[in-house]
């Protein structure tokens, strides 16, 4: 081998490993194989398991509530869920009754919602809350919901094939409209699509304007699993619907949808901005939080990015109430997973556990900076016994009087499989 050639190679080798190394050591910082579980030190009396939020995906402030999503049941979230692609028993998903929880900031006791109107199999998911324009202290609920497509129930039943490629899932999503403080919520219609396939999250800008997440192009097999491990695979996007009819007899009637974002590596988790065209959205398996506007035509324009170190879910924005000129920990919350390599051995255990990790993001402000800086700081990490696998966080905020001058807040989590969403509170 000719010495220049020799060069060449050596060359073209450093140039290869320089290229490389940190793309392949951030994706092995976010899927956690650099790092081990860690459980944050609380102090008695500081964290609690609220009684009765079994898999609740999502959650969201409204006034003085927390809403959110859960399974309810054990058997069926661990033989039915299409986003983590498990779709072992269509029919008992067929008879899974999850429901919406209203759970109050003060005493942190949650209440099943009765569901008028609504006796449909219940696979529950991420989840939004908008104000009824009409009423005040109304407010309407949406909720993505994976009932098994009835096809695949039968086809189970009477042990006959389904047709490659017949889909096992029929997704939509369910609206409700609630009266603050009551205890019921009141079926109004069922949104279905072609455009929504895989929806995983809602984010309502009017109650007659929607977008919905598909998070993967692929529910299952080897282009799914690429999809989930390669961040270059951005065949995930984001719907918008509009809904011009609130008559529920066909879910298919009354609306019209349409690609608001295509280009992100699998969109996820959809949360508010401080104003009211902001729309954060998580790439979740990529660990990427991303800032975007709605636009005139009412498209996403992603105007900033912002990576973590860990997978991400939902995000939700804190406004700290409590602000002084020294102080304010407004920003980014998102709960992600320590150990994100793991989740696809994990999600198929009842009695494993994933670890978590949840963020705050906060813009840092800096006379004369163009663009945003942004402090990214670990608030609470469990090793997933006091919560296991994190998509909702939030926090709600604690009068500094009340805390010594300290500013704190209640942080809000909420796991897909963990048997009890969590309050801890936290240091900001
Ligand atoms: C399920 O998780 C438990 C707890 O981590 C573990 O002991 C067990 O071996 C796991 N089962 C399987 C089949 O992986
Ligand atoms: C612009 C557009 O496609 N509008 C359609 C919306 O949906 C209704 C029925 O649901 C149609 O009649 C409109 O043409």
């Amino acid at each position: 081998m000719s010495a220049p050639s020799t060069i060449l190679k050596t060359a073209a080798a450093a140039f290869l490993a320089a290229y490389t190394f940190p793309v392949v050591h951030h994706w092995l910082t976010i899927f956690g194989f650099l790092r081990n579980p860690n459980s944050s030190h609380v102090e008695e009396g500081s964290i609690l398991k609220i009684e009765d939020t079994v898999h609740c995906e999502d959650v969201h402030q409204y006034s003085d509530w927390l809403f959110t999503a859960c399974e309810d049941s054990f058997p069926t979230r661990f033989s039915w869920f299409p986003p983590l692609g498990i779709f072992k028993d269509p029919v008992l998903a067929s008879q899974a009754r999850g429901s919406i929880h209203v759970i109050d900031t003060k005493g942190f006791k949650s209440k099943r919602l009765v569901l008028q109107n609504f006796d449909s199999s219940f696979t529950t998911h991420g989840i939004e809350i908008i104000a009824d324009p009409k009423q005040n202290g109304a407010v309407y609920i949406f909720a993505v919901n994976h009932a098994p497509h009835p096809e695949y129930v039968l086809s189970v039943k009477d042990q006959t094939p389904l047709p490659d490629g017949a889909p096992k899932a029929r997704s939509q999503i369910e609206v409700f409209r609630h009266v603050l403080g009551s205890s019921t919520a009141k079926w109004i219609r069922s949104i279905r699509h072609p455009l929504i396939r895989t929806p995983n999250d809602i984010f309502a800008h009017t109650p007659t304007s929607i977008y919905v997440t598909n998070d993967h192009y692929y529910t299952e097999g080897h282009l799914r699993q690429v999809e989930d491990m390669i961040s270059l695979a951005k065949w995930s996007n984001i719907i918008r619907v509009q809904i011009d009819d609130w008559s529920g007899s066909d879910p298919q009637a009354g609306i019209n949808a349409s690609i608001a974002l295509t280009g992100l590596h699998n969109n996820n988790g959809l949360g508010h901005g401080p104003s009211h065209e902001d729309v954060a959205i998580g790439s979740a398996a990529s660990g990427v939080l991303h800032l975007a506007d709605i636009t005139d035509t009412q498209q996403l324009k992603v105007k900033e990015s912002i990576y973590l170190d860990s997978t991400i879910d939902n995000p939700s924005y804190f406004k700290d109430e409590y602000v002084t000129e020294e102080s304010d920990a407004s920003g980014y919350v998102l709960g992600g997973l320590t150990k994100a390599a793991e989740l696809a051995k994990t999600s198929r255990n009842e009695t494993a556990t994933e670890a978590v990790i949840v963020w705050l993001v906060q813009p840092v402000k800096e006379e004369g900076r163009a663009t945003t800086k942004w402090n990214k700081k670990i608030i609470f990490e469990d090793d997933g016994s006091r919560i296991r696998s994190s998509s909702g966080a939030l926090l709600v905020g604690i009068d500094p009087a009340l805390e010594g001058g300290k500013k704190r807040a209640w942080l809000v989590v909420s796991g897909f499989l963990s048997s009890s969403t969590i309050a801890v509170k936290v240091d900001l």
